[in-house]
């Protein structure tokens, strides 16, 4: 169970006044709100044991590595990876992509073929574009119905002992569309394809279990469960992680320097060149602490609820279209509004105290497929009210009104 006004408390931006109303904070899917305890973990970091880890014999320096470190076993619990040096700490989704898609360049042939979905964000798409450029590798493409759900069919067609590694995002950014990972994972794994999956927008309300999906990569970032920007994990396999060459050289990632030759340090290490985001990879874990105080059954839960009021409430609007219906989607609504411009209406009612995104949503295939500029997106989290939606409903017939 949600107790709402609990959780609203622990999240002091809630209490802000946006143009001189009361945020209604609705762009969870760009970024979460941070709870006080994370905010207090960041401070808390800077203000009593400041200083490098890994590197200093001093009392400062043990206690942030030995904080820093025990981040990671909590990720490792969070997301069951059977070794903590599974999990990579980098920058974010886009970083921990960039590891795995710049690492495969030495393993590719021409020719070979990789297999992404037409529902991707921009960051599982480029990093492999460019990698295609640089190994001659083939890209194919999973098509979507007008739902919004991945056409299985045709990926089991595209399927082939060819295919080296197959790339899909949990949870669509653009449509809040949950995919079938088990199914592509297992499939793809049927050919002897490797898999990531972009956990980008799955982490915030869904708990994964990254050795029953026998999943080769994931990746996610802090900042939209909770947790700081510019922090994130990479999730592999240790036989991938092994096999992939470093991303970076620098200090830290090393075993020995010569001038003849470097040899690289063990895992995590020989991916995490360089001083990292200390106090931001110490408040993730206590991001997750707090994610799982309230429970990942209990935000799905409200969340759904919240998500099928929006969607009723929503339709009411005349003219309003709601992109991606599938049947397992996430708390997110992208919608249009007759023909009004995205940007319009977003204008309009941020001088409302609503935060909504509007645009392409880093997801321009998704757009060109419904042959749109972009869409309105809302999206909810386990902080929103059903009167947060209410607003939003008032708003949006306002902004009609005045555009109309
Ligand atoms: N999507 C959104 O408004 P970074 O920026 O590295 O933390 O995450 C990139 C990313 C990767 N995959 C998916 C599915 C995503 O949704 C995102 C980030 C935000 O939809 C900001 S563009």
């Amino acid at each position: 169970m949600i107790d709402i006004e609990k959780i609203r408390a622990d999240f002091p931006i809630l209490k802000e006044k946006v143009n001189g109303k009361p945020l209604v904070y609705l762009d969870n899917a760009a970024t979460s709100q941070k709870p006080q305890v994370v905010i207090d973990s960041i401070v808390n970091y800077y203000t009593t044991i400041n200083s490098n880890i890994h590197r200093g014999v001093h009392t400062l320096s043990q206690k942030a590595t030995d904080a820093y470190e025990e981040a990671r076993i909590k990720l490792q619990h969070h997301f069951n990876a059977k070794k903590s040096h599974e999990i990579i700490l980098t920058a974010g989704s886009t970083h921990s992509i960039n590891i795995v898609a710049t690492g495969f360049t030495t393993l590719l042939n021409k020719g070979d073929e990789l297999i992404v979905s037409t529902m991707e964000h921009h960051s599982n798409i480029v990093p492999w574009q460019m990698l295609c450029e640089r190994t001659g590798a083939i890209l194919k493409v999973i098509p979507m119905n007008v739902e919004g759900e991945l056409l299985m069919d045709i990926y089991t067609e595209l399927l082939s002992n060819k295919t080296k590694l197959v790339f899909v995002n949990h949870v669509s950014n653009a449509l809040g569309t949950i995919n079938p990972i088990q199914e592509i994972i297992d499939k793809a794994h049927a050919v002897g394809a490797a898999v990531l999956i972009d956990g980008a927008q799955s982490c915030p309300h869904i708990k994964p279990d990254v050795q029953a999906l026998d999943v080769d990569f994931y990746v996610t970032s802090a900042h939209k469960l909770c947790g700081p920007t510019g922090v994130g994990i990479l999730y592999g396999k240790e036989e991938w992680l092994n096999r992939l060459p470093p991303y970076q050289g620098g200090g830290e990632m090393i075993k020995q320097v010569t001038f003849e030759k470097t040899t690289y340090a063990d895992l995590p290490h020989k991916f995490e060149a360089g001083t990292p985001n200390i106090a931001g990879g110490i408040a993730f874990g206590t991001a997750i602490d707090y994610m799982n105080s309230i429970g990942f059954d209990n935000i799905a839960a409200y969340e759904n609820e919240l998500l099928t009021y929006a969607t009723k409430k929503l339709l009411e609007i005349d003219g309003l279209k709601i992109y991606g219906t599938a049947k397992h989607k996430t708390s997110v609504i992208s919608f249009n509004i007759g023909n009004l411009h995205p940007f319009d209406v977003g204008s309009i009612i941020d001088k409302l105290g609503i935060a909504v995104r509007t645009g392409h949503h880093c997801a321009q295939p998704v757009m060109a497929f419904y042959n749109i500029p972009g869409t309105i997106r809302a999206s909810f989290s386990f902080y929103n009210t059903f009167e947060e939606i209410d607003i939003l409903y008032n708003a949006l017939i306002r902004a009609k009104n005045m555009l109309s």
